[in-house]
């Protein structure tokens, strides 16, 4: 696959990073450079290419500014099939570096590499070659044209509507470029619940001013489409897509688009879902609607990006539900558009099992996509390190089966770009697995954190690796903390930031409320979806279709995904549900102020601002972990009737204490400090 280091050691050198020393502490810390170097003072490196172009001059400059290395780098077009439109080839020499490609996207990345490699302090002694596993490697942007973000957790939109096509905003290409040096190379500007005022005149000159910013760093630009788009900006009568004049609508559409942006990506469209229009309002189906859109795009090269996410009634279980819609229509889409399908089949929960969409339509190009954005993961407030989720997913769903991958972005107009700054890694590990689906999470944050957090001081060999494990078990933490054994849901209305597995208020719909996933009552928990329950194991293939039908096989992890057990159920580590559970929590937290602790060792390597911030995110994180795990343990335990096994310590709270606090639909605001102390 993509990386293929070819035993032919030419030279090796050691890329220099002491030197390089750590100028953050110079300048006042503000999280804004990413994991990119800072520019160097005085001497330039020594860049040698006759490649024309905007993308070639971009590489040449990147070198000159940031590389480090000691040699000359030569960046030279190579015409090699084996490396197609975007792959590229480094060649160690004495003296010279060498990138080649068959075209200055290549070159980019190349360069893009060696400066990565120089971050990481990894030596360059052999040949490297690398291919992106998928063509696509696209960012979808939730991001509403008033500047309000759909689940975003770093401020307003970076795209500023009001502002453009006049005024350009400098972070436009500071974006362009952190895409491009970790391989992204497209980007969906508007939310899916898409306004369809995007698609006028007055937006498109907007968007193309982006487009033009991001094309020499090889990204395209892509728009979410409101499927009743001819009926709002034009007033037709409908939007069937089987009407002449609603094809003829969308193809003059796409003329005009390409008129203004001849590499325009395409669209991404969420169609009959949570209220969106779509072509099931005009008695079509999914495919008739892309199909359309399809046919318009295809005279320019443009793609449709189908979202699967639909969970209309057909069945009492909506993890059953995109399923029973799309696999149906497998063969039937246009070969320009792709579906795009989460990870899981419901909603992104801390862990789902892999959605049995993927695989179970051999005639229809897919693609995953993946939240970034940390909606049920502690919005900006908590540190989960997400590359671990993902590397899980590949686990299931081969690579090679897929033809792009998406995900939901987690970046605002903060400074920092992701709020929490250890978000940034989300961003960064997105791009790399996209580019790389076999990098492990492992050397992913080996990359990222010192490019971005400790590159060039003198941090301990254990302090580093502290560091690491911080990374890595992060995600996991936040599972145990929230929403063990393949619980899911669990959150409160709304919001999806805290615990409220009691939730009930009037009107909603029962398949947005906790207790239509956890169903717990005094017999047990858990949703059954064995044969004997909803069945949803039938929609998986073997082998997980049978482990995952029988309870004394599925994985402790999706245990009470698939199964609804009594509290008593003897685990495979012999205690009972309820003794696991209660560990599971306690497990939780006692993983986030492990983290705690690795932050603090790494106090004196630290700028003291990005210190400061991730110490008291943390100490939020801790305190939320506390209240998920009372919230669950009191709730579950008015269940269970069981006492806490007593390895697990006392909660803090009383149940009444914590249902008391308010979780109003938008806002909330965790238990306060103070109530956590007085408890202690
Ligand atoms: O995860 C859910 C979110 C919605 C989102 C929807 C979707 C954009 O809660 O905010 O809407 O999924 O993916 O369409």
């Amino acid at each position: 696959m993509a990386v293929q280091a070819m035993n032919k050691s030419i030279s090796t050198f050691m890329i220099i990073v002491a030197g390089m020393l750590f100028s953050m502490s110079a300048m006042a810390y503000d999280g804004s450079g990413l994991w990119l170097p800072a520019a160097r003072q005085g001497d330039k490196a020594t860049v040698i290419s006759d490649v024309k172009g905007r993308k070639a001059a971009i590489a040449v400059q990147e070198l000159r500014d940031l590389w480090r290395g000691g040699e000359s780098v030569t960046l030279r077009i190579k015409r090699d099939k084996s490396l197609g439109a975007e792959g590229y080839r480094i060649i160690p020499g004495d003296g010279n570096v060498t990138v080649t490609a068959n075209n200055a996207t290549g070159l980019l990345y190349g360069a893009y590499h060696l400066l990565r490699m120089q971050s990481a302090g990894v030596g360059l002694d052999s040949v490297v070659t690398e291919v992106p596993a998928f063509d696509l490697r696209v960012l979808n942007h939730w991001d509403n044209l008033d500047g309000t973000i759909e689940r975003g957790y770093a401020g307003e939109s970076l795209w500023k509507w009001e502002e453009l096509p006049g005024k350009i905003s400098p972070r436009y290409k500071d974006y362009a470029r952190a895409n491009a040096s970790i391989g992204i190379n497209g980007v969906v500007l508007n939310n899916v619940n898409a306004s369809s005022r995007i698609l006028s005149r007055e937006y498109l000159e907007k968007v193309k001013v982006l487009a033009d910013i991001f094309r020499p760093y090889g990204i395209k630009v892509y728009l979410s489409a409101n499927f009743a788009a001819p009926m709002q900006l034009d007033s037709l009568p409908t939007a069937d897509p089987l009407d002449k004049n609603v094809a003829r609508w969308w193809k003059e559409k796409c003329n005009e688009i390409y008129r203004l942006i001849p590499d325009f990506g395409g669209f991404l469209v969420k169609a009959n879902s949570e209220g969106q229009p779509g072509p099931c309002d005009f008695g079509r189906t999914h495919a008739e609607g892309a199909n359309m859109m399809a046919r318009a795009l295809r005279p320019h090269g443009g793609k449709v990006m189908w979202r699967a996410f639909v969970y209309s009634p057909a069945d009492a279980d909506r993890a059953k539900q995109a399923y029973i819609e799309f696999q149906p229509l497998d063969g039937k889409f246009d070969d320009n558009v792709i579906v795009q399908i989460k990870n899981g089949p419901v909603d992104f929960q801390p862990r789902e099992p892999f959605s049995p969409l993927f695989g179970a339509m051999p005639a229809t190009p897919q693609m995953a996509e993946f939240q970034v954005t940390q909606e049920y993961l502690g919005h900006a407030n908590h540190i989960a390190f997400l590359a671990p989720m993902w590397e899980e997913f590949f686990g299931f769903v081969k690579p090679e089966s897929l033809g792009a991958v998406a995900g939901v972005a987690n970046i605002g107009d903060d400074d920092n770009w992701t709020g929490h700054p250890m978000a940034q890694a989300n961003w960064y590990a997105f791009g790399r697995l996209a580019w790389d689906p076999s990098l492990t999470s492992r050397e992913i944050v080996k990359e990222w954190l010192p490019a971005t957090v400790y590159g060039g001081t003198a941090m301990p060999d254990d302090v580093k690796s502290g560091l690491e494990e911080m990374m890595l078990c992060s995600r996991e933490a936040v599972v145990d903390y929230m929403m063990p054994l393949g619980l899911h849901h669990l959150f409160a209305f709304g919001h999806h930031y805290g615990p409220e597995p009691w939730c009930n208020p009037e009107g909603a719909r029962p398949d947005w409320l906790p207790s239509y996933y956890h169903r717990a009552d005094s017999a047990g928990i858990g949703f059954d979806r064995s044969p004997s329950g909803s069945n949803a194991t039938a929609q998986y293939p073997e082998p997980y279709r049978s482990l995952y039908a029988s309870a004394s096989t599925c994985p402790d992890e999706l245990l009470l995904w698939f199964h609804h057990l009594p509290w008593n159920y003897k685990m495979r580590s012999g205690a009972t549900l309820w003794d696991e559970l209660c560990r599971s929590y306690e497990r939780g937290c006692i993983t986030v102020s492990d983290m705690q602790k690795a932050w603090t060792a790494a106090k004196p390597y630290i700028d003291p601002q990005l210190y400061t911030d991730v110490e008291t995110r943390l100490a939020t994180q801790a305190r939320d972990a506390q209240w998920w795990k009372d919230a669950c343990l009191l709730y579950f335990g008015e269940f269970s009737g069981m006492p806490l096994p007593a390895d697990v310590t006392a909660p803090v709270h009383t149940l009444e204490q914590l249902r008391a606090v308010d979780l109003g639909i938008t806002n909330f605001e965790s238990p306060s400090t103070s109530l956590l102390n007085s408890k202690r």
